[in-house]
């Protein structure tokens, strides 16, 4: 892709246009910058790349200047349906994402993981599945670190190893990983898309362009995935978290206490190093539970992809089985903060979807005290109904959701509104009973009241310790 004396349009100025903006100066691009936010805290950021010689235009997503683009990589938080972006289309700019853009320059394979949930943590395994295999893995994309950053970074890795969400999948052309992963698909997003069936199209996109010759994961007891499989183009290596429900020849499959691998042939569809002459393929094996070290069914789901993926891109046993050994639950994934007055504190911030909360809630046995809402992303909360009969004693709310929570799940259980964060785990605190859990656990976005889900259970975390200190005193 020839990218010198080029008018290139970079909307949004965050992590993604920052870092898209430098690689492209580069090569000797013409680079704009748009953000249509004005604010202070972008103003580092466009000094920065105003040093470099970008252009840099706030407060301007929509003006005229970047009609006249050749080419316009959007950052995954802008909406790829926007009226400028069609306009510059239609005059015959070329419209891609940033991840479109690096996998041009990236020679090494890709290896992508999608889904709604388990992204993140699937992404991280599956880079220390390799790692312990011997190969050196770069993991990045929607984890948080852009994948264009890999193409200049001068530390070259044998396999890249991509988070990938839908907004990244909407801007891809020719985006080809030679192994793509799909986790699952829930209600998620419904604020930017149209319907449930244009996020999971969305989401489909990431066998789009998969050959012969490549490897598709994908979990073949979720529903919408399992009618997606039949236009999959490359090899298919399902796995079931409950009953078969398609013949496979290669699969894996959970049963009440491992995972059972039943491959017929090597799977790597990648020839890596780890892949040597003396390197036994093992195609019948199993990886008991007691072997996971993360809570939930759908961890062990998330396991299962884990594994596959690694053989796939040419990882071997004994080094999948040693980051099984060492890996731990990721930060804010139904993470345990502390125990006070024999009550368990957990901080599930990542949870941004009514399905992640159901499956946080499934990991009790005893009573919790659920700390619920943000910014609604578009979600059914009705459909938490079941397991909040289930498994909630009390349900304090918090941010700009919880009225509209309160009158979905309020006669479902005894239910207050909390005006922060701090408020709300205190209430938790004189709630909860020794033996029993206090969760947070969202089902919303954090925007309304935090920077990130990551600022969100920062806040939690330090309330719940402002507790001890309190009974010290
Ligand atoms: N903006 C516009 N016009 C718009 C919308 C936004 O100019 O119409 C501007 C905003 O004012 C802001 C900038 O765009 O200044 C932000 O761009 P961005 O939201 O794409 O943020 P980045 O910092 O580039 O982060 C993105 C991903 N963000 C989103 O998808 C919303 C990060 O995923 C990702 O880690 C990062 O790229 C690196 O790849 C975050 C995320 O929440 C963690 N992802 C969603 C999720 O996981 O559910 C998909």
């Amino acid at each position: 892709m020839e990218l010198s004396g080029k008018k290139i349009t970079v909307i949004g100025l965050g992590k993604t246009g920052i870092s898209t903006a430098i690689f492209l100066k580069k090569r000797g691009a013409n680079v704009l910058v748009t953000d249509s936010s004005k604010d202070n805290k972008l103003f580092d950021a466009a000094n920065k790349l105003q040093n470099i010689g970008v252009s840099v235009e706030l407060g301007a997503c929509g003006s005229s200047s970047f009609l006249n683009s050749e080419i316009i990589v959007l950052s995954p938080g802008v909406p790829h349906r926007i009226e400028p972006v069609l306009s510059a289309a239609k005059s015959g700019a070329t419209v891609i994402g940033e991840i479109e853009l690096a996998s041009r320059f990236i020679k090494e394979p890709i290896l992508a993981i999608t889904g709604t949930n388990g992204k993140t943590t699937t992404t991280t395994l599956v880079g220390k599945m390799l790692e312990e295999s011997g190969l050196k893995a770069f993991a990045g994309g929607n984890i948080g670190k852009p994948l264009i950053d890999y193409v200049d970074c001068g530390n070259k890795a044998d396999i890249i190893v991509a988070e990938i969400s839908s907004f990244q999948l909407d801007t891809i052309d020719a985006f080809r990983p030679k192994v793509s992963v799909l986790l699952n698909i829930t209600e998620d997003h419904l604020d930017r898309y149209p319907d449930f069936n244009a996020y999971a199209n969305s989401k489909k996109r990431i066998f789009e362009n998969q050959q012969d010759g490549d490897c598709a994961i994908f979990n073949a007891s979720d529903r919408n995935i399992s009618l997606m499989a039949k236009d999959i183009k490359c090899r298919k290596l399902p796995y079931f978290s409950h009953n078969i429900t398609a013949d496979f020849d290669d699969y894996a499959k959970l049963t009440d206490n491992c995972i059972i691998f039943n491959l017929v042939q090597n799977i790597a569809a990648i020839n890596q190093k780890a892949i040597s002459s003396d390197h036994e393929f093992e195609s019948k094996f199993s990886i008991p539970f007691s072997a996971i070290h993360l809570p939930g069914k759908h961890n062990i789901e998330n396991v299962a992809a884990a594994i596959l993926a690694s053989l796939a891109a040419g990882g071997n046993l004994a080094g999948i089985i040693s980051a099984l050994e060492k890996f731990r639950s990721l930060p804010h994934r139904i993470e345990y903060v502390t125990t006070i007055k024999g009550v368990k504190y957990y901080n599930d911030s990542k949870a941004t979807t009514v399905d992640s909360v159901i499956k946080a809630l499934d990991v009790f046995d005893k009573p919790v005290t659920l700390i619920m809402g943000g910014r609604n992303k578009g979600s059914n909360f009705s459909l938490l109904t079941d397991a909040v009969k289930k498994h909630v004693k009390k349900l304090i709310l918090i941010g700009e959701a919880k009225e509209e929570i309160k009158s979905v799940l309020g006669g479902t259980v005894e239910t207050i509104l909390s005006s922060s964060l701090e408020d709300a785990v205190f209430s938790a605190s004189k709630f909860a009973e020794s033996g029993e859990a206090v969760l947070l656990s969202p089902a919303c976005s954090s925007f309304d009241m935090f920077t990130s889900y990551a600022d969100r259970g920062e806040v939690f975390r330090k309330a719940v310790r402002g507790i001890v200190n309190d009974q010290k005193q």
